[in-house]
């Protein structure tokens, strides 16, 4: 286990454990939180032996965004430049959790606000405590939905909820996520990290090339059309088939036992 200020890490059975941890300030992100957690997606792509990545907070929140307390604008006479801080820092973690050829299941523990909510929809499978809510706090201070807000609650939401939730900022519970499609779950607080882990774990033994490919093309089902997606779907199919692991799938099913998969 890597401990440090901002974001604990650790690896068991293939499944990599990355906690965000400034719980005083419910884990908002200043900038070591943030290159802490893109190290921890980066070993993710680098390293074979991480299978998944399971993305939670400590203490009673998830993510409460941007540290506001480092943008203090009393503090300074000029106006920030905060498409420099996308371009810096979120916009590139955003890009690793889509991009990456493993699946991210992230346990939102608690509040989830701002970009810390927009995280959190990026990742692939989305459970939430029952207590916990996401809120898009950006209209409350001027700002926008960023950390990719703004498309991935229009995508998953559709205008009539993603306008209403950005523009009023009002905090939606878990189940009402739930029930919206915006998360994969809702479960009991006590409940939560277990049944994180269990997913977790699962697809820490599945076949990660083809779980990786199904995610490429599950994003990109969005953004192009039936033909040119029925082309990447041979594509990838004939990667996946490539796989020591379809290999084993399928002699498993033939013998009548478990899959052992490799990743590979
Ligand atoms: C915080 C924060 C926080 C510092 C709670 N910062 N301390 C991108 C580009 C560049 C710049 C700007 O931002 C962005 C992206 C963004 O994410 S913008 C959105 C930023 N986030 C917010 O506006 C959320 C601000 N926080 C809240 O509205 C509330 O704290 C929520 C609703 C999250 C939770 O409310 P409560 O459960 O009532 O907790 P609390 O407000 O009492 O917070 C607990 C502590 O955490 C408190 O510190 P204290 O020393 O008084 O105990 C807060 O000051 C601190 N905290 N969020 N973002």
């Amino acid at each position: 286990m890597t401990e440090n200020q901002s974001v604990i890490s650790s690896l068991e059975n293939g499944v990599l454990k990355l906690t965000l941890n400034r719980p005083d300030k419910l884990n908002a992100f200043n900038e070591e939180m943030h290159l802490a957690l893109r190290t921890g997606i980066e070993r993710a792509h680098n390293e074979a032996d991480v299978r998944t990545v399971l993305l939670t907070g400590a203490g009673r929140g998830f993510c409460a965004g941007q540290d506001l307390g480092d943008r203090d604008p009393r503090k300074s006479d000029e106006k920030p430049d905060l498409g420099h801080t996308l371009d810096t820092f979120y916009n590139p973690t955003l890009r690793l959790i889509r991009e990456l050829e493993k699946p991210v299941v992230c346990a939102v523990n608690g509040v989830a606000a701002g970009a810390g909510a927009n995280i959190a929809f990026a990742c692939d499978i989305v459970l939430a405590a029952r207590s916990a809510k996401f809120i898009q706090a950006f209209s409350k201070i001027g700002l926008i939905p960023d950390a990719g807000g703004s498309w991935s609650l229009t995508r998953i939401l559709g205008e009539p909820r993603a306008k209403a939730l950005a523009l009023l900022a009002e905090p939606v519970m878990a189940e009402q996520a739930e029930s919206w499609g915006l998360i994969w779950k809702a479960v009991d607080d006590d409940a939560l990290l277990d049944a994180a882990l269990a997913i977790a774990d699962k697809l820490a033994l599945g076949p990660t090339v083809g779980l990786g490919l199904t995610k490429r093309l599950i994003q990109a089902a969005g953004t192009q059309d039936l033909d040119t997606h029925l082309d990447m779907e041979r594509d990838c199919q004939r990667a996946a088939g490539f796989t020591d692991d379809y290999a084993e799938g399928v002699t498993a099913f033939l013998e009548k036992r478990p899959a052992v998969f490799k990743g590979k």
